[in-house]
């Protein structure tokens, strides 16, 4: 099916005959209408036609009953681009009754239209000079209302325990109080400074915000002002503007990509778009280098088994794009860090906010406490262990303050 886009479907109902529900899903969806379309036509339209690939059905009490569904649309319905392919497999389907998209597979015609992520996870590997262990991602809190002096302290803190990456808030957008430009210059002056302590390198995410119609310009500026990342809102702009930004030449650093809004898409088995394809495979092809998502094991959370699928969406080979670096996010603590390891290896980023913020010793321990979990993981070594050992005093008051989770 090589010039074909093949969806995934989900849909449930007690009583529907799924076999003819697929094929108007199919026809519906393309030319509209097929059986009273004279001979002739039908010859022309034969080529526009989507396919039904198959239909699983799944019998269930009531409630339960369910079938997979896979049609294939053809390439040419539809221009190269994540808005037409949503819409024609998607769109007004979305809305008729208990069906979920869980996966799309795009033919390899329609995927060269993706340069994908520019430096993915091996880029922002190299980029930092880290190779082997997990990365680590702090949190910027408590910026709303704040000045600049507070920030570029705040930074420095977060930058002094040790962390590979910083990232905004993605509820800081442009202000009087820390304006883009004048933000990235604060930060990037104390990432300097405390990188002259640590001799480590360090990326600054900064929020890349305001209306469409601006954010390639502003992420121009931020980058000439010395930023060398950025986070973006994906889905509340929407895939295309990502893949606008990540494919032009002028934006070279890495983008994060934030999971904001994404509750309202994927947890409903019975309605909107599957995890995997939400955060995983959309995001990849429109170019994040870095894709956040809630863990399984944090304070918003993922069911396990959709962690998974997020994250093979972002590691398995795609139409030849680079890998993008998995963030599981939201309520992680030092903790954590033996079981995040454990479910994602080692090309994972641990990522933290109130984790590092909230630590009894103040933000550089907590940075220092992560990192010490993560060694103490990668040894083989219990976290419990490892705090007792000299100079690892940030690890045991975060064990002492959050537990640790049994891996
Ligand atoms: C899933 C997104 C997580 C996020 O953006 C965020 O700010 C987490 O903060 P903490 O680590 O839960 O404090």
């Amino acid at each position: 099916m090589s010039q074909y886009c093949i969806a995934t479907y989900r849909t449930y109902d007690d009583k529907a005959d799924f076999d003819k529900k697929a094929l108007s899903i199919a026809v519906g969806l393309t030319v509209g209408s097929w059986t009273e379309l004279p001979e002739a036509q039908k010859a022309e339209m034969e080529k526009h036609l989507g396919k039904v690939l198959s239909v699983e059905v799944h019998e269930g009490g009531p409630g339960e009953r369910y079938a997979d569904i896979r049609i294939a649309y053809p390439d040419i319905n539809f221009s190269r681009d994540i808005p037409a392919l949503l819409v024609t497999a998607f769109g007004k389907l979305s809305m008729d009754g208990r069906i979920k998209l869980i996966d799309l597979d795009v033919s390899e015609s329609f995927a060269s239209a993706f340069p994908g992520p520019k430096f993915g996870l091996p880029g922002v590997r190299e980029l930092l000079g880290v190779q082997e262990r997990p990365l680590l991602m702090s949190i910027f809190k408590s910026v709303v209302g704040h000045d600049l002096a507070n920030l570029q302290e705040q930074f420095y803190k977060q930058a002094l325990g040790g962390v590979d990456l910083i990232k905004d808030d993605e509820i800081l957008f442009e202000n009087p109080l820390t304006p883009l430009e004048k933000r990235v210059e604060t930060c990037m002056e104390a990432a300097r400074k405390a990188q002259e302590e640590t001799g480590q390198k360090l990326l600054y995410a900064v929020n890349l915000t305001g209306p469409t119609s601006q954010l390639a310009q502003n992420a121009r500026k931020a980058i000439a002002a010395g930023a060398n990342a950025l986070l973006f809102n994906v889905l509340a702009y929407g895939f295309d503007v990502l893949h606008e930004l990540s494919s032009d030449p002028d934006i070279h650093v890495p983008i994060a990509a934030h999971p904001a809004m994404a509750g309202a898409m994927y947890p409903s088995p019975h309605y909107g778009i599957s995890a995997s394809l939400l955060l995983g495979k959309l995001m990849r092809l429109a170019g994040a280098d870095l894709v956040l998502f809630p863990s399984p094991y944090g304070s918003v959370v993922m069911p396990k088994e959709e962690n998974l699928a997020v994250q093979a969406a972002l590691l398995q080979p795609l139409h030849g794009l680079r890998t993008s670096f998995p963030v599981p996010s939201a309520g992680i603590h030092p903790g954590l860090v033996p079981l995040i390891l454990k479910d994602f290896g080692t090309d994972v980023v641990v990522n933290a906010g109130g984790g590092i913020h909230g630590h009894p010793m103040g933000t550089a321990a907590g940075g220092q406490a992560f990192r010490q979990a993560i060694e103490a993981a990668l040894a083989g070594k219990s976290l419990q262990e490892a705090a007792e050992a000299p100079g690892h005093e940030a690890l045991k008051a975060a064990i002492g303050a959050w537990g640790v989770r049994e891996a």
